[in-house]
Parts: structure tokens; C-alpha cells; sequence
């Protein structure tokens, strides 16, 4: 049955039925779906088939931001609930931010609530956020780690470039950064000198955890 609200949901976006997926966004949740669940497979999974369809000439851009928003607004319905779902604090603070140039934040903002899941206290800078800006949340936040998101190759260089100004003010060594977004690799995080990658919002937590030395890890 949930998965079937899953699959209509999915659907839903899809078709861009704006009404339709916030109705079932709001029946799943209200039912007790796992929301983890109903993001990942409702809404971050069908965004990818957006982008293949998008690709493919199948939608246009008008669409894709028609897609975009309807997935903000079930995102807006399902975190709530997910971060509800955690229910403990950590006392680590997170600086998230979409690097300079990048207007893409869903990933982002996924990334965002399950950091709070976890219990990470998530401070998001938004979207195209320039490196200066983000060494001056660090200087005013003192974060354990910040968190950088790049959607388009043309701006994964600027995650090299935050590193860099974090360096220039001094401030590298007290902070941990991770990189992530479609199109960052491991690699490239290494490259650069990053202390840590995930190719997706649950690995991003994990590999959080891990640069905190959380104790959940142990035996995981
Ligand atoms: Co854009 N776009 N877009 N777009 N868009 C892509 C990225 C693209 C791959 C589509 C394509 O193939 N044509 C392509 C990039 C190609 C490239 O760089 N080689 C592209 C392009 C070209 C563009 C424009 C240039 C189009 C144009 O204007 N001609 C333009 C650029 C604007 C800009 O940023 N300056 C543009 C604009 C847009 C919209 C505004 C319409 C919209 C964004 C709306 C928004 O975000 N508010 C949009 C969208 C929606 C997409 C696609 C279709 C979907 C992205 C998405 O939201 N996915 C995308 C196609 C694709 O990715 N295949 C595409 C869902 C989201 C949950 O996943 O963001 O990957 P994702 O996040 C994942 C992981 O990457 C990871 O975890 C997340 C959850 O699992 N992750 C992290 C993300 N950040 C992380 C950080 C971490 C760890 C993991 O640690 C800190």
C-alpha cells in the first residue's frame, strides 16, 4: 500500500501535478510512511528520471523547474517528520551552502535534513554562495564540519576555491569539510584535499558521523 502511494507519488511529480503530490505527499506522512522513504524513493529518485527525460528533449526547462518546485514543496512536508524521526542532538554544528554559480539546492536541502536527523545542528547559507561568505559563517558558527554542493561541472572547481579562502583566513585546520552533488567524485575530493565525500544524502550522514567521531559508527 505505502508503496503504492510511493509509486503515485512518483508519478505525480512526473506529471507535474502539483495538487496530486502534495495530496499524496501529505496522506503518506500523515499514514506513518517512513520519510526517509517517501524522499528518497518519491521524490529524490524520480528527479533523476526528470533530468534523463530533460536530456532526452522529453521536457523542457519551464518543466524542470515546475518539477523542482513541486519537489520543494513535498520536501516541505516530509522533513518535519523526518527530523522528528531522530529525536537526539549531537552538539556538532553543520554549515551547509550550494558553492558560487550553483542555483541547485534540492540535493542540498536533503542533505540538510538528515544531517538533523542525525542530530547535527544544520546551518544552511542557501544556494550560490560565495567562499567568502562561507569563511565568515565559519569564523561566526565555528562548525565541526561544512558541507559544500555542486550540481554542474563548471562549478565543482569553486569547492576547491572555498578550501582555499578557509585556508587563506586561517581557519581550515579547525573545521572539516565534505563535498558532494552528481557530479563530485571521490576522487576530486581527494584531489582537493576535502576530508570527506558522499554520493548521496545517507552516505553524506555516515560519512558526517564518521568525521565527528560519532560512537554510532562503531560496529556499523
Ligand atoms: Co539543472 N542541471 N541546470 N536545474 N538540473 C542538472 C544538474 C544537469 C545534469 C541536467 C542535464 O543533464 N541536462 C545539468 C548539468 C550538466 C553539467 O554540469 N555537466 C544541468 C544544467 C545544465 C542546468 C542549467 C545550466 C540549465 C540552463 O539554464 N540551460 C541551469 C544552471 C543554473 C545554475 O545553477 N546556475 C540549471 C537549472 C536547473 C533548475 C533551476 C531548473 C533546477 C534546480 C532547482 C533547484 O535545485 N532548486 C534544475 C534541476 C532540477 C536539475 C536536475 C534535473 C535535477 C537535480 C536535482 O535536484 N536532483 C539535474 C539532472 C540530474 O541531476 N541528473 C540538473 C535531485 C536531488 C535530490 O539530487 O541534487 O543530485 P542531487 O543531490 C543528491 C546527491 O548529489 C548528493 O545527495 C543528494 C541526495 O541524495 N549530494 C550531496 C548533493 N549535495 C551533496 C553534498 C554532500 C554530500 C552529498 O556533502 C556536503
Amino acid at each position: 500500500m505505502v508503496d503504492e502511494e510511493i509509486a503515485d507519488l512518483a508519478q505525480a511529480l512526473l506529471a507535474l501535478d502539483e495538487q496530486r503530490a502534495v495530496a499524496v505527499a501529505r496522506a503518506l506522512i500523515d499514514g506513518g510512511a517512513d520519510p526517509q522513504a517517501v524522499l528518497q524513493r518519491g521524490l529524490a529518485d524520480t528527479m533523476l528520471e526528470v533530468g534523463r527525460r530533460w536530456n532526452a528533449g522529453e521536457l523542457f526547462l519551464p518543466e524542470v523547474v515546475a518539477a523542482a518546485e513541486i519537489f520543494r514543496l513535498c520536501n516541505e512536508i516530509v522533513e518535519p517528520a523526518l527530523i522528528a524521526a531522530g529525536g537526539r542532538t549531537l552538539g556538532h554544528r553543520v554549515v551547509m551552502a550550494t558553492v558560487k554559480g550553483d542555483l541547485h539546492d534540492l540535493g542540498k536541502n536533503m542533505v540538510g535534513a538528515m544531517m538533523k536527523t542525525a542530530g547535527f545542528e544544520v546551518h544552511d547559507l542557501g544556494k550560490d554562495v560565495p567562499a567568502e561568505r562561507i569563511v565568515e559563517a565559519v569564523r561566526e558558527l565555528e562548525p565541526s564540519i561544512v558541507g559544500l554542493s555542486s550540481l554542474l561541472t563548471t562549478t565543482v572547481p569553486e569547492q576547491r576555491a572555498v578550501l582555499a579562502a578557509l585556508e587563506e583566513a586561517g581557519l581550515r585546520r579547525s573545521v572539516k569539510v565534505m563535498v558532494g552533488g552528481a557530479p563530485v567524485t571521490e576522487e576530486w575530493a581527494r584531489q582537493i584535499g576535502a576530508d570527506g565525500f558522499a554520493p548521496n544524502a545517507p552516505e553524506a550522514v555516515r560519512a558526517a558521523l564518521a568525521l565527528v567521531g560519532d560512537e554510532r559508527l562503531a560496529g556499523a
